[in-house]
C-alpha cells in the first residue's frame, strides 16, 4: 500500500512536534516546513526537531516561511501531499498587539496562501487541509460553553487574523470544494510549551522558586479562566479531523476551566508549597509561609484587552470524531513539573 504523505507548516513548534511524531508512527512520509532563521519560542523544540527527526528518513525538512507566498507555493507543488496541516503562526496573543501586521500576514494570509496553492496546483481532489483555529476567536464570549455555533467576537489582532483563516478555509471549501477543515482548539499545553505562555511560565517559575533559583514570579491577569488540555491529545484530534469523509469544523476542548490563580494553586500544591493570597486586582500578591512575596502582578503582563473566560463544548468532536481528551489537567501538570525538573538538572 502506498504510504500517505503529510506536509506540516510549523513543524518545529509544540503542536508540530507532537503531530509529526503521531504521523511518523502511522507510517506517513512527513514533510516539515521550518523557517531557516527560526527563532522558536523554546530551544527545546528545536532540540526535539533536530534530534528526533534528523535521522528519520521519513521526515523531510523543507525550509520556507508561511509569510512568503513563493515558498509556500513551491513546497506544496514539490511535495503534493495527501494532507496539509497549517500550524504555522505568530502564536502569542499579547505580542500580536505589538506586531499586528506581521500577525495578520502569518496567521491570516498564511492560510490563504495554502488554500490558493491547493487550488492553483490542481490538488483539490487529492489534498486535505487542516487549519489550526483558536478558541481566541470567541473572545468576548457570547454564550457559554462555546461550540461550533457560538458567535465569534475576537479581541486581539491574533484572534482577528485567526478568524480570517477560519473563514477563508470555509470559503474555499464552499466555493471550490477544497477539503478544508478547521479545528477550533482551546488552550493546549505540554512540557514543550514556550516559557512565555502562562502554564509553562507558572510551572517553571514555581519550580525555580522552590529550588531557590528565583525569588519572584511576575504575572498579569490572575482572574482570567481557560480550558486547558494536553497538546498531544489535541494533535490526535487534528489527524482525526482529516480522516473524516467530509470536511467540517470542530471545537476541541476539555469542557473544564480554571482561573490562572487556581492553576497556580494546583501547581503549588503539587510542589508542597502553600501560597497565601492578599490584595485585589493588580495589587494581588502571593506569599510563601515565611511571608515573602513570591508572586506579584506587573503591568507589562496585562494585555490591552484580555479574553476573560473560555470554556469549550466539544460534543460534536466527541460524537463524530469519537475523540475525547485523555489527559486530565492534574496529569498534565505532573508531566510538566517532571520535565521542568529535568530541564533544571540539565541546566546545572
Ligand atoms: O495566556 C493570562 C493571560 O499566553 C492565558 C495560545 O496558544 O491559547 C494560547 O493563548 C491567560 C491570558 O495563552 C500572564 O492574560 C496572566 O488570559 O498562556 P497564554 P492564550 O493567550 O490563552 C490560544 C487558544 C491560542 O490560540 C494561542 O495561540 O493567562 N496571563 N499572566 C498571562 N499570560 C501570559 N502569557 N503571561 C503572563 O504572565
Amino acid at each position: 500500500m502506498k504510504r500517505k504523505s503529510a506536509l506540516i507548516f510549523g513543524a518545529s513548534g509544540q503542536d508540530g512536534s507532537y503531530l509529526a511524531e503521531l504521523l511518523l508512527k502511522k507510517k506517513y512520509i512527513v514533510h516539515g516546513v521550518k523557517r531557516r532563521a527560526s527563532n522558536l519560542n523554546v530551544s527545546i523544540n528545536n532540540d526535539i526537531y533536530q534530534n528526533r527527526y534528523k535521522k528519520n528518513k521519513n521526515f523531510i525538512v523543507h525550509y520556507g516561511d508561511i509569510s512568503d507566498s513563493a515558498s509556500v507555493y513551491k513546497i506544496i507543488d514539490k511535495t503534493k501531499p495527501d494532507e496539509i496541516y497549517n500550524l504555522a503562526a505568530q502564536s502569542h496573543v499579547a505580542f500580536s498587539f505589538e506586531v499586528p501586521e506581521y500577525t495578520a500576514n502569518a496567521n491570516a494570509l498564511g492560510a490563504l496562501r495554502i488554500v490558493e496553492s491547493i487550488k492553483l496546483h490542481n490538488l483539490i481532489k487529492k489534498t486535505k487541509f487542516y487549519q489550526a483555529g483558536s478558541s481566541e476567536i470567541f473572545g468576548r464570549v457570547q454564550d457559554s460553553p462555546q461550540n461550533e455555533n457560538t458567535p465569534f467576537y475576537p479581541l486581539s489582532p491574533y484572534a482577528v487574523a485567526k478568524l480570517y483563516a477560519h473563514w477563508i478555509t470555509k470559503n474555499y471549501r464552499e466555493t471550490y470544494g477544497i477539503f478544508g477543515s478547521n479545528g477550533i482548539l482551546f488552550n493546549h499545553e505540554s512540557p514543550r510549551r514556550g516559557v512565555t505562555f502562562v502554564t509553562r511560565k507558572i510551572i517553571s517559575g514555581l519550580c525555580k522558586i522552590k529550588e531557590k533559583k528565583q525569588k519572584k514570579l511576575y504575572l498579569g491577569n490572575l482572574n482570567s479562566k481557560r480550558d486547558w488540555g494536553h497538546a498531544r491529545d489535541y494533535c490526535f484530534a487534528m489527524w482525526k479531523i482529516l480522516q473524516q469523509k467530509k470536511p467540517d469544523d470542530f471545537v476541541i476542548a476539555t469542557g473544564i476551566q480554571y482561573s490562572i490563580k487556581q492553576f497556580i494553586n494546583k501547581v503549588a500544591k503539587k510542589l508542597n508549597m502553600k501560597i497565601y493570597w492578599k490584595g485585589k486586582g493588580i495589587k494581588e500578591k502571593g506569599y510563601d509561609k515565611n511571608g515573602n512575596i513570591i508572586i506579584e502582578c506587573h503591568k507589562n503582563y496585562f494585555r490591552p484587552l484580555d479574553v476573560n473566560t473560555l470554556l469549550g463544548d466539544s460534543k460534536k468532536a466527541r460524537k463524530l470524531l469519537k475523540w475525547k481528551p485523555k489527559t486530565h489537567i492534574d496529569s498534565l501538570i505532573d508531566e510538566m513539573i517532571r520535565a521542568e525538573y529535568k530541564y533544571l538538572n540539565e541546566d546545572k
